[in-house]
């Protein structure tokens, strides 16, 4: 069985949006696996001892990390099952939704959530967190989210393209969901399960793409 080591909060919350995209890879490709709740500081004690984030799996003795190698890994060793690549041998267009997620849309939303991360985060984790955000972010996770509160009709443009490609299409992989859709959801639901912040409405395209991937994640 494989193993998932998957970021928790106190409440056993599952927000990282690197883990959706694992979890959503193993479902995607049916296989039977099992989560493994982590901290940051278990990170360290997993395989042999160089990874330095979530998710990680462990697959009898292979151990692979980072959403994209575990992807790559399953795409290899599972290619019987159902491509996480349709329509895309090149793996191009995933390449791009993957850039365009870690470093537009996601950055964009970490300032909003962040202090709510933190205040969900076990208390030894809490200072870790807090240091680590904070440098990156050049300020308080308080004043992060103050700041770019403001900036949340513009965080809600940046996802047209999405909306766009939803017009016209039922996934972004075409008639079915695939990894470009995971990698999107990832960074939504990670928003979802942490802040009261509406990013879609009921409206939007998004609203029923984003339930279909949530059934498929959370069944
Ligand atoms: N490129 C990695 C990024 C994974 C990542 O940044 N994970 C975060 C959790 S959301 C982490 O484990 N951070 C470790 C830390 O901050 O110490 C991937 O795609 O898996």
């Amino acid at each position: 069985m494989i193993e998932l080591f998957d970021l928790a909060t106190e409440s056993d919350l599952r927000p990282s949006p690197y883990c959706w995209r694992a979890k959503l890879a193993l479902k995607h490709k049916a296989l039977a696996f099992e989560t493994r709740a982590k901290s940051y500081s278990d990170i360290r004690l997993l395989g042999d001892g160089t990874f330095k984030t979530l998710p990680v799996i462990r697959d009898d003795d292979r151990w692979v990390g980072g959403s994209m190698n575990i992807a790559d890994y399953l795409e290899s060793r599972h290619a019987d099952a159902s491509t996480l690549f349709p329509h895309d041998p090149g793996r191009l267009f995933v390449n791009f939704i993957e850039a365009w997620i870690d470093s537009t849309i996601q950055p964009l939303i970490f300032p909003i959530i962040a202090c709510d991360i933190w205040k969900l985060m076990p208390a030894s984790e809490r200072d870790y967190f807090r240091r680590t955000r904070e440098m990156r972010l050049g300020t308080s996770l308080e004043n992060a989210q103050e700041l770019n509160l403001p900036k949340l009709p513009a965080v809600r443009a940046s996802l047209e393209p999405v909306r766009r490609t939803l017009k016209r299409q039922p996934f972004l992989c075409g008639d079915a969901p695939a990894y470009a859709d995971y990698t999107v959801y990832g960074a939504l639901k990670w928003q979802r399960l942490v802040s009261e912040v509406v990013l879609f409405d009921e409206q939007d395209p998004i609203h029923a793409w984003y339930l279909h991937i949530d059934r498929m994640a959370t069944q």
